[in-house]
């Protein structure tokens, strides 16, 4: 047998070792730091003032449709709610960098990106409460709805990405999952499918910490959730989750690189959301401490892109007043048009499954038409 010319240095049997160099790979990306002073001006996006405000305004927005949501849901009046407080900049942020023809494949927790999207926000009010209109979407709309299942969109998201790619298409497929969706098997498959076809997807972990109240250290012995890229062989990054700027750059690279021919990359964001996982009794104060939840309080996305544009002469209190008072108004009025959509019967659910009905399916919608008196 012919003799290896190079021998493998010892070395790489220091699994330490190795693993401290996976760790220096992924360093996580900031631009702003807490106090919303320019850490890394490398990195800074050539956004204008106006896109600057505006982002920061659809994050405002955010946190009073997260905060008009939980006021709801304690009502009785939604039907599934996931908290999005606190994870503003992760998903505003990156929405930003995504354009009106790309494909949204979100997760529970990403309706904000889907009504920027284009989702009207009474539909996204009906679907929580799981009408049959709330699935009912614009024509113009590129999206899927919200998915349930923890990590299936992934697939989906790289297939419709291998769809754009052979089609030729300057647009990506985008897709969020958690910390724990990243367990997942469907999340291996997406990713692995995004390399070796070089997919034009974009793939996202909004790591917030907690997979209900699973911590993340005990969810995968991975030193990070970006490294997962380095098995599928496409480029993971780790960046501040809390740094809309930070988020915003890193997904405009992503996307320009998998628009170009390059396949797919994975984005980790550092984040937190600030309040409970669902609101079907779950109760963060079980699993989580005072002082961690304070320590992430202080990391407030909004309180930093607050004060950046502060500093710029961009914004100031009676800004802010105006705009989240006529965000309320705007929330409140997409509720009531909700509350006037007509009942939801089993024949409407029935009859909007499959374009044209099987005679099984048929024979069933008649006989709730006949018991709905219709
Ligand atoms: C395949 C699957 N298993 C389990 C569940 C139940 N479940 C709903 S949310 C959730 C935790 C998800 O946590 P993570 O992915 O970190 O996202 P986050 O809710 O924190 O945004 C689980 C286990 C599910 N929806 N789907």
């Amino acid at each position: 047998m012919a003799k290896n010319k190079k021998s493998v240095k010892k070395s790489v049997l220091d699994f330490e070792l190795h693993l401290k160099s996976v760790v220096k790979n992924y360093e996580m990306v900031q631009i702003l730091d807490e106090e919303g002073k320019v850490v890394n001006a490398d990195l800074l996006p050539d956004l204008s003032d106006e896109t600057l405000v505006k982002l920061f305004e659809d994050m405002l927005w955010s946190r009073a449709l997260n905060d008009r949501s939980t006021i709801l849901a304690r009502q009785g009046r939604l039907g599934f709610f996931g908290p999005t407080a606190g994870q503003e900049a992760s998903q505003i942020g990156s929405y930003y960098a995504l354009d009106k023809e790309d494909i949204l494949f979100p997760g529970y927790r990403d309706i904000p990106q889907l009504v920027l999207h284009g989702l009207p926000l009474d539909k996204a009010f009906l679907w929580s409460r799981g009408h049959v209109l709330g699935n009912d979407y614009p024509e113009s709309l590129k999206a899927m709805p919200p998915q349930i299942i923890i990590g299936a969109q992934y697939i989906q998201a790289a297939g419709a990405g291998l769809g754009l790619k052979k089609r030729g298409k300057k647009q990506v497929s985008f897709t969020y999952t958690g910390d724990g969706g990243s367990s997942q098997g469907d999340f291996y498959e997406g990713i692995n499918t995004g390399g070796a076809f070089k997919v034009n997807t974009v793939f996202f972990i909004q790591n917030n910490g907690y997979a209900i109240s699973t911590p993340r250290h005990k969810q995968t012995a991975a030193v990070t959730l970006a490294q997962k890229a380095a098995a599928a062989g496409i480029p993971g990054i780790q960046v501040d989750g809390m740094d809309a700027l930070a988020v915003y750059t890193v997904a405009k690279a992503a996307r320009d690189w998998a628009v170009a021919g390059n396949g797919p990359v994975l984005i980790e964001t550092i984040t937190s959301r600030f309040g409970a996982h669902s609101m079907s009794g779950d109760d963060p104060k079980r699993y989580r401490t005072q002082a961690d939840m304070d320590a992430w309080d202080k990391k407030d996305p909004l309180i930093r892109m607050r004060k950046f544009l502060t500093e710029k002469g961009l914004w100031d209190e009676a800004k802010e007043e105006a705009v989240v008072a006529r965000f309320d108004e705007e929330i409140q009025a997409a509720v009531a048009q909700a509350d006037a959509a007509p009942k939801q019967k089993v024949s409407h659910m029935l009859e909007t499954m499959f374009e044209t009905a099987d005679p099984i399916t048929q024979e069933q919608i008649d006989k709730y038409k006949e018991k709905e008196g219709n």
